[in-house]
Protein backbone atom coordinates (compact mmCIF):
# COMPACT_ATOMS: atom_id res chain seq x y z
CA UNK A 1 0.00 0.00 0.00
CA UNK A 2 0.84 3.62 -0.57
CA UNK A 3 2.75 5.29 2.70
CA UNK A 4 0.83 8.18 3.84
CA UNK A 5 3.02 11.05 4.05
CA UNK A 6 2.34 12.12 7.14
CA UNK A 7 4.29 14.46 9.26
CA UNK A 8 3.84 15.25 12.83
CA UNK A 9 5.56 17.92 14.35
CA UNK A 10 7.69 17.78 17.30
CA UNK A 11 4.67 19.32 19.52
CA UNK A 12 2.26 17.16 18.17
CA UNK A 13 4.19 13.62 19.08
CA UNK A 14 5.01 15.00 22.48
CA UNK A 15 1.29 15.57 23.03
CA UNK A 16 0.39 12.21 22.17
CA UNK A 17 2.71 10.44 24.44
CA UNK A 18 2.45 12.78 27.47
CA UNK A 19 -1.43 12.58 26.43
CA UNK A 20 -1.75 16.26 25.82
CA UNK A 21 -5.07 17.91 24.29
CA UNK A 22 -4.89 18.73 20.84
CA UNK A 23 -6.48 21.49 18.86
CA UNK A 24 -6.27 21.17 14.79
CA UNK A 25 -6.34 24.63 12.93
CA UNK A 26 -7.07 25.26 8.89
CA UNK A 27 -4.93 26.55 6.46
CA UNK A 28 -7.08 27.90 4.21
CA UNK A 29 -8.39 30.59 6.33
CA UNK A 30 -4.88 31.72 6.17
CA UNK A 31 -4.16 31.83 2.46
CA UNK A 32 -7.64 31.93 1.25
CA UNK A 33 -9.19 34.20 4.18
CA UNK A 34 -7.14 36.89 5.05
CA UNK A 35 -4.37 39.30 3.78
CA UNK A 36 -0.97 39.03 4.34
CA UNK A 37 0.27 40.11 6.90
CA UNK A 38 -2.24 39.64 9.21
CA UNK A 39 -2.91 36.32 8.32
CA UNK A 40 0.12 34.98 9.95
CA UNK A 41 -0.47 37.78 12.77
CA UNK A 42 -3.87 35.61 13.18
CA UNK A 43 -2.44 32.17 12.61
CA UNK A 44 0.20 32.69 15.33
CA UNK A 45 -2.28 33.97 17.88
CA UNK A 46 -4.53 31.70 17.73
CA UNK A 47 -1.63 28.93 18.38
CA UNK A 48 -1.04 31.10 21.32
CA UNK A 49 -4.38 30.94 22.55
CA UNK A 50 -4.89 27.36 22.63
CA UNK A 51 -1.61 26.96 24.47
CA UNK A 52 -2.50 29.80 26.97
CA UNK A 53 -5.65 27.65 27.46
CA UNK A 54 -3.48 24.33 28.01
CA UNK A 55 -3.92 22.88 24.97
CA UNK A 56 -1.26 22.04 21.85
CA UNK A 57 -1.93 23.52 18.57
CA UNK A 58 -1.58 21.67 15.02
CA UNK A 59 -1.75 24.22 12.30
CA UNK A 60 -2.43 21.65 9.00
CA UNK A 61 -1.62 22.27 5.40
CA UNK A 62 0.09 20.09 2.71
CA UNK A 63 3.69 20.69 2.00
CA UNK A 64 5.21 19.54 -1.03
CA UNK A 65 3.70 16.33 -0.97
CA UNK A 66 3.44 15.82 2.51
CA UNK A 67 0.34 16.11 5.11
CA UNK A 68 2.02 18.37 8.12
CA UNK A 69 -0.03 17.92 11.37
CA UNK A 70 1.76 21.20 12.71
CA UNK A 71 3.46 23.47 11.08
CA UNK A 72 7.26 25.06 12.05
CA UNK A 73 7.41 29.09 12.02
CA UNK A 74 9.50 29.10 8.76
CA UNK A 75 6.60 27.17 7.20
CA UNK A 76 3.61 28.74 8.53
CA UNK A 77 4.99 32.53 7.35
CA UNK A 78 6.09 30.58 3.78
CA UNK A 79 2.66 29.39 3.66
CA UNK A 80 1.20 32.76 4.60
CA UNK A 81 2.97 34.79 2.15
CA UNK A 82 2.49 32.61 -0.90
CA UNK A 83 0.34 33.86 -3.06
CA UNK A 84 -0.69 30.87 -5.56
CA UNK A 85 -1.35 28.16 -3.02
CA UNK A 86 -4.32 25.86 -4.05
CA UNK A 87 -7.03 25.73 -1.58
CA UNK A 88 -7.78 21.59 -0.56
CA UNK A 89 -10.84 20.25 -0.08
CA UNK A 90 -11.70 16.27 0.36
CA UNK A 91 -11.87 16.08 -3.89
CA UNK A 92 -8.07 17.99 -3.98
CA UNK A 93 -6.09 16.59 -0.96
CA UNK A 94 -4.90 13.39 -1.84
CA UNK A 95 -4.22 14.67 -6.44
CA UNK A 96 -2.17 17.42 -4.33
CA UNK A 97 -0.36 14.64 -1.88
CA UNK A 98 0.47 12.57 -5.40
CA UNK A 99 1.97 15.11 -7.04
CA UNK A 100 3.81 16.37 -4.89
CA UNK A 101 1.84 19.95 -4.33
CA UNK A 102 1.21 22.19 -1.72
CA UNK A 103 -2.11 23.46 -0.63
CA UNK A 104 -4.14 24.58 1.92
CA UNK A 105 -6.71 22.70 3.62
CA UNK A 106 -10.16 23.80 4.11
CA UNK A 107 -12.32 22.31 6.96
CA UNK A 108 -13.32 19.39 5.47
CA UNK A 109 -9.65 18.45 4.20
CA UNK A 110 -8.35 19.81 7.86
CA UNK A 111 -10.88 17.07 9.44
CA UNK A 112 -9.88 14.37 7.44
CA UNK A 113 -6.38 15.17 8.64
CA UNK A 114 -7.11 16.06 12.14
CA UNK A 115 -8.94 12.58 12.27
CA UNK A 116 -5.84 10.45 11.01
CA UNK A 117 -3.45 12.16 13.35
CA UNK A 118 -5.55 11.47 16.33
CA UNK A 119 -7.02 15.12 16.90
CA UNK A 120 -10.92 15.18 18.46
CA UNK A 121 -11.05 19.08 18.10
CA UNK A 122 -10.86 21.64 15.62
CA UNK A 123 -11.16 25.57 15.55
CA UNK A 124 -12.03 27.71 12.72
CA UNK A 125 -14.10 30.82 11.59
CA UNK A 126 -16.74 29.99 9.74
CA UNK A 127 -17.78 26.69 8.12
CA UNK A 128 -18.93 26.45 4.63
CA UNK A 129 -22.33 25.84 3.70
CA UNK A 130 -25.07 26.21 1.08
CA UNK A 131 -24.69 29.12 -1.00
CA UNK A 132 -27.60 31.83 -1.93
CA UNK A 133 -29.05 30.72 -4.79
CA UNK A 134 -27.73 26.71 -4.60
CA UNK A 135 -30.98 25.60 -5.95
CA UNK A 136 -29.64 27.01 -9.33
CA UNK A 137 -25.92 26.79 -8.88
CA UNK A 138 -25.76 23.13 -6.39
CA UNK A 139 -23.07 25.14 -4.89
CA UNK A 140 -22.89 23.58 -1.54
CA UNK A 141 -19.92 23.36 0.77
CA UNK A 142 -18.30 19.95 1.08
CA UNK A 143 -17.85 20.82 4.52
CA UNK A 144 -21.14 19.50 5.27
CA UNK A 145 -20.95 16.19 4.15
CA UNK A 146 -17.08 16.17 5.77
CA UNK A 147 -18.94 17.25 9.44
CA UNK A 148 -21.49 13.74 8.42
CA UNK A 149 -19.00 10.92 8.31
CA UNK A 150 -15.60 12.83 10.15
CA UNK A 151 -15.51 12.00 13.96
CA UNK A 152 -13.89 15.67 15.10
CA UNK A 153 -15.93 18.20 16.55
CA UNK A 154 -15.34 21.43 14.80
CA UNK A 155 -15.62 24.76 16.51
CA UNK A 156 -17.21 27.78 14.45
CA UNK A 157 -18.50 30.68 14.12
CA UNK A 158 -21.82 29.24 12.36
CA UNK A 159 -21.91 29.27 8.33
CA UNK A 160 -20.40 32.12 7.10
CA UNK A 161 -23.27 35.06 6.94
CA UNK A 162 -22.52 35.13 2.70
CA UNK A 163 -24.51 31.79 2.76
CA UNK A 164 -28.09 30.60 3.00
CA UNK A 165 -27.80 30.19 6.38
CA UNK A 166 -31.42 28.57 7.05
CA UNK A 167 -30.87 25.72 3.99
CA UNK A 168 -27.25 25.05 5.62
CA UNK A 169 -28.92 24.40 8.65
CA UNK A 170 -31.57 22.12 7.00
CA UNK A 171 -29.04 20.26 5.59
CA UNK A 172 -27.03 19.58 8.56
CA UNK A 173 -30.03 18.09 10.07
CA UNK A 174 -30.73 15.60 6.75
CA UNK A 175 -27.20 14.99 7.30
CA UNK A 176 -27.39 13.96 11.10
CA UNK A 177 -24.83 16.79 12.23
CA UNK A 178 -25.74 17.55 15.81
CA UNK A 179 -25.26 21.97 15.54
CA UNK A 180 -25.18 23.02 19.26
CA UNK A 181 -25.26 26.43 19.70
CA UNK A 182 -22.64 27.51 23.01
CA UNK A 183 -24.55 29.65 25.26
CA UNK A 184 -27.48 31.28 23.76
CA UNK A 185 -30.76 29.73 22.16
CA UNK A 186 -29.89 30.44 18.31
CA UNK A 187 -27.48 30.02 15.44
CA UNK A 188 -24.78 32.79 15.27
CA UNK A 189 -24.14 33.71 12.04
CA UNK A 190 -20.26 34.48 11.95
CA UNK A 191 -19.65 38.05 12.08
CA UNK A 192 -23.44 38.63 14.04
CA UNK A 193 -24.13 36.54 17.56
CA UNK A 194 -27.68 36.09 15.92
CA UNK A 195 -29.09 34.83 12.97
CA UNK A 196 -33.14 34.80 14.25
CA UNK A 197 -32.31 30.47 13.18
CA UNK A 198 -32.78 28.40 16.47
CA UNK A 199 -30.70 25.84 17.46
CA UNK A 200 -30.91 22.51 17.56
CA UNK A 201 -29.02 21.93 20.92
CA UNK A 202 -27.38 24.42 23.07
CA UNK A 203 -24.81 23.37 25.56
CA UNK A 204 -22.93 26.14 28.11
CA UNK A 205 -20.34 24.18 29.88
CA UNK A 206 -17.34 22.66 27.38
CA UNK A 207 -17.45 19.63 29.50
CA UNK A 208 -20.96 18.94 27.92
CA UNK A 209 -19.36 19.40 24.50
CA UNK A 210 -16.55 16.59 25.31
CA UNK A 211 -19.34 14.28 26.83
CA UNK A 212 -21.28 14.67 23.70
CA UNK A 213 -18.16 13.80 21.64
CA UNK A 214 -17.23 10.78 23.66
CA UNK A 215 -20.91 9.91 23.54
CA UNK A 216 -20.55 9.44 19.96
CA UNK A 217 -17.61 7.60 19.82
CA UNK A 218 -19.45 5.10 22.26
CA UNK A 219 -22.44 4.97 19.92
CA UNK A 220 -20.05 4.42 17.06
CA UNK A 221 -21.22 7.24 14.79
CA UNK A 222 -19.31 8.01 12.05
CA UNK A 223 -19.85 11.83 12.14
CA UNK A 224 -18.68 15.12 14.10
CA UNK A 225 -20.18 17.58 16.16
CA UNK A 226 -20.36 21.21 15.10
CA UNK A 227 -20.35 23.53 17.68
CA UNK A 228 -21.49 27.24 16.99
CA UNK A 229 -19.92 29.87 19.00
CA UNK A 230 -21.13 33.58 18.97
CA UNK A 231 -18.67 36.39 18.08
CA UNK A 232 -17.59 38.22 21.33
CA UNK A 233 -20.27 41.13 21.50
CA UNK A 234 -17.58 44.13 20.89
CA UNK A 235 -16.48 42.38 17.88
CA UNK A 236 -19.91 42.34 16.45
CA UNK A 237 -21.08 43.34 13.30
CA UNK A 238 -24.84 44.07 13.49
CA UNK A 239 -26.66 41.80 11.03
CA UNK A 240 -28.37 45.10 9.52
CA UNK A 241 -25.18 47.12 8.21
CA UNK A 242 -23.70 43.62 6.69
CA UNK A 243 -27.15 42.55 4.85
CA UNK A 244 -27.18 44.79 2.17
CA UNK A 245 -23.20 44.51 1.93
CA UNK A 246 -23.33 40.40 1.28
CA UNK A 247 -26.26 41.00 -1.04
CA UNK A 248 -23.99 43.66 -3.50
CA UNK A 249 -20.85 41.80 -2.63
CA UNK A 250 -23.13 38.37 -4.19
CA UNK A 251 -24.02 40.39 -7.25
CA UNK A 252 -20.81 41.26 -8.06
CA UNK A 253 -19.53 38.12 -7.40
CA UNK A 254 -22.12 36.70 -10.07
CA UNK A 255 -21.82 39.55 -12.94
CA UNK A 256 -18.06 38.69 -12.52
CA UNK A 257 -18.74 34.74 -13.17
CA UNK A 258 -16.97 33.59 -9.99
CA UNK A 259 -17.80 30.54 -9.41
CA UNK A 260 -16.43 26.96 -7.34
CA UNK A 261 -13.75 27.86 -5.30
CA UNK A 262 -13.27 30.60 -6.00
CA UNK A 263 -16.59 32.41 -4.70
CA UNK A 264 -16.00 31.95 -0.91
CA UNK A 265 -12.39 33.96 -1.20
CA UNK A 266 -13.94 36.64 -3.38
CA UNK A 267 -16.85 37.35 -1.17
CA UNK A 268 -14.57 37.61 2.10
CA UNK A 269 -12.16 39.64 0.33
CA UNK A 270 -15.16 42.40 -1.36
CA UNK A 271 -16.35 42.25 2.29
CA UNK A 272 -12.89 43.63 3.77
CA UNK A 273 -12.85 46.30 1.06
CA UNK A 274 -16.54 47.71 1.66
CA UNK A 275 -16.58 47.61 5.55
CA UNK A 276 -13.16 49.10 5.39
CA UNK A 277 -11.51 46.15 7.02
CA UNK A 278 -13.99 45.57 10.24
CA UNK A 279 -15.21 42.36 8.89
CA UNK A 280 -11.39 41.63 8.60
CA UNK A 281 -11.35 42.53 12.83
CA UNK A 282 -14.86 40.46 13.63
CA UNK A 283 -13.04 37.50 11.52
CA UNK A 284 -9.85 37.95 13.83
CA UNK A 285 -11.77 38.19 17.20
CA UNK A 286 -14.38 35.68 16.29
CA UNK A 287 -11.82 32.72 15.54
CA UNK A 288 -9.48 33.85 18.69
CA UNK A 289 -13.02 32.87 20.54
CA UNK A 290 -13.31 29.63 18.86
CA UNK A 291 -10.00 28.37 19.16
CA UNK A 292 -10.46 29.24 23.04
CA UNK A 293 -13.38 26.99 23.29
CA UNK A 294 -12.03 24.38 21.68
CA UNK A 295 -8.85 24.27 24.05
CA UNK A 296 -11.19 23.90 26.80
CA UNK A 297 -13.08 21.28 25.13
CA UNK A 298 -9.86 19.15 24.02
CA UNK A 299 -8.90 19.24 27.63
CA UNK A 300 -12.18 18.54 28.94
CA UNK A 301 -12.06 15.28 26.38
CA UNK A 302 -8.42 14.54 27.92
CA UNK A 303 -9.61 14.56 31.39
CA UNK A 304 -13.09 12.90 30.76
CA UNK A 305 -11.54 10.13 29.14
CA UNK A 306 -8.37 10.12 31.01
N1 LIG B 1 -13.38 30.44 8.12
C1 LIG B 1 -12.92 31.71 7.96
N2 LIG B 1 -12.36 32.03 6.75
C2 LIG B 1 -12.24 31.11 5.72
C3 LIG B 1 -12.73 29.78 5.91
C4 LIG B 1 -13.29 29.50 7.13
O1 LIG B 1 -13.02 32.54 8.89
O2 LIG B 1 -11.73 31.45 4.65
C5 LIG B 1 -12.62 28.75 4.79
C6 LIG B 1 -12.67 27.32 5.35
O3 LIG B 1 -11.50 26.66 4.95
C7 LIG B 1 -13.90 26.69 4.72
C8 LIG B 1 -13.92 27.40 3.41
O4 LIG B 1 -13.79 25.30 4.62
O5 LIG B 1 -13.67 28.77 3.80
C9 LIG B 1 -15.25 27.21 2.69
O6 LIG B 1 -15.01 27.23 1.32
P1 LIG B 1 -16.13 26.73 0.27
O7 LIG B 1 -17.30 27.62 0.54
O8 LIG B 1 -15.52 26.93 -1.09
O9 LIG B 1 -16.40 25.28 0.60
MN1 LIG C 1 -18.48 25.84 -3.15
Amino acid sequence: MTPLPLDLSAEVVDAHATGKPLVALESTIITHGMPWPRNLETARGLEAVIRDEGAVPATIAVIEGRLRIGLDPPMLEALARRPDVAKLSRADIAACLATGGTGATTVAATMIAARLAGIAVFATGGIGGVHRGAETSFDISADLQELSQTAVTVVSAGAKAILDLPKTFELLETLGVPVIAYGQDEVPAFWSARSGIPAALRMDEPAQIAAGHLMRAALGLPGGQLVVNPIPPEAEIPAETLAPLVAEAIAEAASRGITAKAVTPFLLSRLFEMTGGRSLEANVALVRNNAALAARVSCEIARQSG
